[in-house]
Formats: C-alpha cells, sequence, structure tokens
C-alpha cells in the first residue's frame, strides 16, 4: 500500500484504504447474470467509457460515483395511475415528498456546487417530477448550462418516451449518453389500465388508442437511440395481477430493440400518495414476487438490480440522499473549482478499482469449495468495503457467497438503529425482520447490546474486518467457519 498522501477535497488520507474510510465521513454510500455488474472484460472499450462512472449503468460504479437530480422540468404528457403530481415523479424516485422546483439557472448553480464538495459526483439527471422530454425547454437549457460549466459531468434523463422521438437528434448533438425510458406494458390491452391518459398531437386520448401510441412511441424512441449510441435503460414497473407475467414480453422486446439495461422497480403504493393505485387498494408487490419476475427474465435483457428508486432531487451515491445539505437557501455565494479534485478521485478509483479486482479475484478462488450459498447482510458508505456502523445503516447491502463466487444480489432497506446514544427496539425488530434468512452481518463496528439481539435472532454480526473489501471479507467469514476458527468478532480472521 502507497504511503503517499492523497489530497482529495480538503482530504489529506496516507492509502486507498483510508481514502475509502475519510469519504465514507463525508457523507453517505453488483449479480449473477445482471448485465450491470459487468466490467471492462466483458463490454467494448467505447461502452465501458461510457458506463464506468455512472452508478445506475454499472453495480460496480455505484459503490464509487454519485449522481443527483435536479427537478427543472415539471410538466408532463402522460398521466400513470401510480402518480400524484403533487409529489415527486413515481418512475425514478420515492413518491411522499415535494421536490424543490428549480429553475435551470438555479439548477446550474446547485449542480456547481454539488459538484465543489462531492468529488463522487459524475451524473446529472433529470427524472421528474414531470416528463424531461415532454418539458424539453427547461431540460435543454439545464443541460447546456451544466456541459459549459462542468464538461466531465455526464448528462442522464429520464423519460416516459411520448415525447422522445422529437428530440433524439438534439440528445445526441448533446452527448447524451444515457437515456431511461419507463416502459410498463407492450400490450395495449394492459397498458390502458396503467394510463388513463396521454396527451399526444394536441389532443387528449384515452383507453387503447393511447396505450397503443404510448407504446409505439416508447419502441421507436428506444430503436432511433440505440441506432445513434445512446445507451438505453428502460424501467418497468411492477404492479401484481397486472403486469407481472407481462413483463417477460416486455424484457423480450425491448432486448430486441437494443436496450443496454432493464429495470424492474416495484410499485409504490399508499393511499396517503393520493395516486390512482393507492386509492383503489393496489399493492405493490412483495420482494419475493419482484425476484420470481426478476428471475423469469433470464437470459434476456440485462436486469438492473441496485437501483434505489431515487427521489427526484437526489444528491449523493445510490443508498444516500444528501438532498436536503443542498436546497437553495444552504448554497455558498462563492463556489470553488473541483474539476482537479473530480480527477484525482477518478484516478484513485482506477487504482482501487485494479486493487479490488485483484482481491475479488483471490476471495472467489478462496469460495470455490463452498459448498452451500451463504447470504451476507453488508452496511458499507462504498468504495465497496465494509465502512459503515451498524446503528446507521439505513440499508444492507445483500451479497451471496458459493463455490461460483461473490455475488452482490440486491438491498434492504430499514431505518438506522441507532438513535444518538441510544437503540430503537421497534427499527430493531424490522431489522430481524428484512434479515431473517441472512446468518452474517459485516460492519465496521457494532455494539454489545444489538450484537446479541442479532445473534439471538440466528445472525451473527462481524465487525473485525473493517475497511476490508466486502468480497475480501466475506471469503474470510466463509474459511473461518470452515477451519472453525474463533474470534472474528474480536480480531481479524
Ligand atoms: Fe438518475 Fe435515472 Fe440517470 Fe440514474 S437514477 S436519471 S439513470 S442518474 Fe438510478 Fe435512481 Fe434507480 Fe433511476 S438508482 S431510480 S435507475
Ligand atoms: Fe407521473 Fe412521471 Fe408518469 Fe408523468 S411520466 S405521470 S410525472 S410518473
Amino acid at each position: 500500500m502507497s504511503a503517499t498522501l492523497i489530497p482529495i477535497s480538503g482530504l489529506q488520507v496516507a492509502s486507498r484504504k483510508d481514502m475509502g474510510a475519510a469519504l465514507a465521513k463525508g457523507g453517505g454510500c453488483s449479480a449473477g447474470s445482471c448485465g450491470s455488474s459487468q466490467g471492462p472484460a466483458d463490454m467494448d472499450p467505447e461502452t465501458w467509457a461510457k458506463v464506468k462512472d455512472h452508478p445506475c449503468y454499472s453495480e460496480e460504479a455505484h459503490h464509487y460515483f454519485a449522481r443527483m437530480h435536479v427537478a427543472v422540468a415539471p410538466a408532463c404528457n402522460i398521466q400513470c395511475n401510480y402518480c400524484n403530481r403533487k409529489y415527486d415523479c413515481a418512475n425514478e424516485s420515492r413518491p411522499g415528498v415535494v421536490s424543490e422546483r428549480l429553475t435551470p439557472e438555479q439548477a446550474a448553480r446547485k449542480v456547481l456546487a454539488v459538484a465543489a464538495s462531492v468529488p463522487q459526483l459524475s451524473v446529472l439527471g433529470i427524472a421528474g417530477p414531470g416528463d424531461a422530454a415532454y418539458d424539453w425547454r427547461r431540460t435543454r437549457a439545464t443541460f447546456e448550462l451544466v456541459a459549459k460549466d462542468l464538461p466531465d459531468i455526464k448528462l442522464c434523463l429520464s423519460s416516459n418516451g411520448l415525447a422522445l422521438p422529437d428530440h433524439v437528434d438534439e440528445i445526441v448533438a448533446m452527448n447524451i449518453d444515457h437515456v431511461t425510458i419507463t416502459i410498463n406494458a407492450i400490450d395495449p390491452e394492459i397498458g390502458q389500465h396503467i394510463y388513463p391518459w396521454i396527451f399526444h398531437d394536441g389532443k387528449r386520448r384515452s383507453g387503447i388508442e393511447a396505450a397503443t401510441i404510448l407504446r409505439d412511441r416508447q419502441l421507436q424512441s428506444l430503436e432511433m437511440l440505440h441506432e445513434r449510441g445512446v445507451l438505453v435503460k428502460v424501467n418497468s414497473v411492477l404492479i401484481p395481477g397486472l403486469n407481472d407475467d407481462h413483463l417477460i414480453e416486455v424484457n423480450k422486446a425491448v432486448k430486441a430493440r437494443g436496450a443496454f439495461l432493464h429495470n424492474i422497480m416495484p410499485l409504490i403504493s399508499d393511499p396517503a400518495h393520493g395516486t390512482h393505485f393507492g386509492l383503489t387498494g393496489q399493492r405493490g408487490p412483495t420482494g419475493a414476487e419482484l425476484k420470481k419476475v426478476q428471475d423469469a427474465c433470464a437470459g434476456g435483457a440485462n436486469l438492473m438490480r441496485h437501483c434505489r428508486q431515487c427521489r427526484a432531487d437526489a444528491v449523493g451515491l445510490l443508498g444516500e440522499d444528501r438532498g436536503q445539505d443542498f436546497t437553495l437557501d444552504k448554497l455558498p455565494e462563492e463556489i470553488g473549482d473541483a474539476t482537479e479534485a473530480r480527477s484525482a478521485y477518478r484516478d484513485w478509483v482506477a487504482e482501487e478499482r485494479r486493487d479490488r479486482a485483484a482481491a475479488t479475484a483471490e476471495a472467489e478462488a478462496a469460495v470455490a469449495e463452498t459448498a452451500k450459498p451463504a447470504l451476507f447482510a453488508v452496511c458499507t458508505r462504498g468504495s465497496g468495503r465494509i465502512n459503515l456502523h451498524f446503528g446507521k445503516a439505513t440499508e444492507f447491502q445483500i451479497y451471496e457467497a458459493d463455490a461460483r463466487g461473490i455475488r452482490f444480489v440486491g438491498h434492504r432497506r430499514a431505518d438506522n438503529y441507532c438513535l444518538g446514544g441510544h437503540g430503537d427496539t421497534a427499527r430493531m425488530d424490522e431489522i430481524l425482520r428484512v434479515l431473517g434468512d441472512v446468518p452474517y452481518l459485516l460492519c465496521s463496528k457494532i455494539g454489545d447490546g444489538p450484537r446479541k439481539r442479532l445473534a439471538e435472532a440466528g445472525i451473527e454480526a462481524i465487525d473485525g474486518l473493517a475497511q476490508d473489501y466486502i468480497e475480501t471479507a466475506i471469503a474470510a467469514v466463509l474459511h473461518s467457519k470452515q477451519t472453525a476458527r474463533p474470534g472474528l468478532s474480536a480480531e481479524r480472521a
């Protein structure tokens, strides 16, 4: 490990491992056949160059890079039954809290401020509330302003697809490499139950006609963008009883038209959100139902499994939200230039990636003899390391290890156990519920009380491997179990 000091955004750290720890203090935050976990060996260099810093298009990148959304495009040309526009866009955000709406100028200033203090920032997305392609004037103005000041930040947009074909030339000309289209159905018989109306060619349309036009424009957008070299991710909202079986057909159809990734997301439905589905009792899927549909799509378009259903004003690594740190009233008067810090951070990531890839290969070789698959819940703030205190975790990354290797298989959310000096019993009950089938938990630190509660529920908490790579730590635990080495919790394996 090099002893050279690495200067990043005011941090002076002595090693790559220290860097991970230092960045973790500043803020917050992989899959079998999941294409999003692919690395440079699995795709052509041009495609890898586009996805390697994008936290949504590469599972591996989401350990290192952050995205931010700006809510500049509030107008929409369709109605989805899972959306209430008083809230964030349900396509790309967690409904519930109204976003701060911004003008393009305000948004560009906010992006500059975030880029100056979050060296991990690599992507600016416009993802609701409203439709980025329909509210194109504001979307374009925002992207143009940001591209002028921050040419190293990738531009990314999300749309329902209805207006997209009209803007493909501009999207290509503006170097927007990543576009998400939400396609919930390709059969208009099903689509008509998801979209009560669309507004197209100056007229409001409904029923089969609306669902057919929308489907045709979505697939046309996908084909046009793919032909022009833009990477397209398709989002589908899984609505039990409506499109669960049908999403396999959607997966095949979007794969045939060149989709880079397919992200099947669970419907979030709550009467309090005031959506049609929420008010009529349409439920969202269970975790098992979501996994069943995702597994049924194996062999089709590559699946994304690390989506966090971000808010329309989210800021930070996936799984964290620092949006409240960057509201307009908190932006500084003077915003410095942090281009060098971002560049230094990317150099550090390149080195770290090489180191982690070697460590992962070693770890996977070590688990090659593992007889039974084992699940691990990991507390991490990013950098691919065990670097988060159990009490502060608001999500657990779930890894599976077996003779085939060590894989990220998803994440599970729960409110953080620690409330500034004391633990919350109800929160612990929820953590035990979400981790019911997971025998091992890896974290940087855990108190005796919660360790005991977890142990009583059959979950062994291990905090002796802090700052190790996740894969290295998992291999160490499995090795210690196979060789019955005691004391993992108290000392390094
Ligand atoms: Fe934002 Fe979407 Fe771009 Fe990512 S989010 S516009 S592609 S930068 Fe990512 Fe958030 Fe999931 Fe979206 S985790 S909701 S997939
Ligand atoms: Fe809401 Fe987005 Fe659907 Fe428009 S496209 S209705 S903003 S979820």
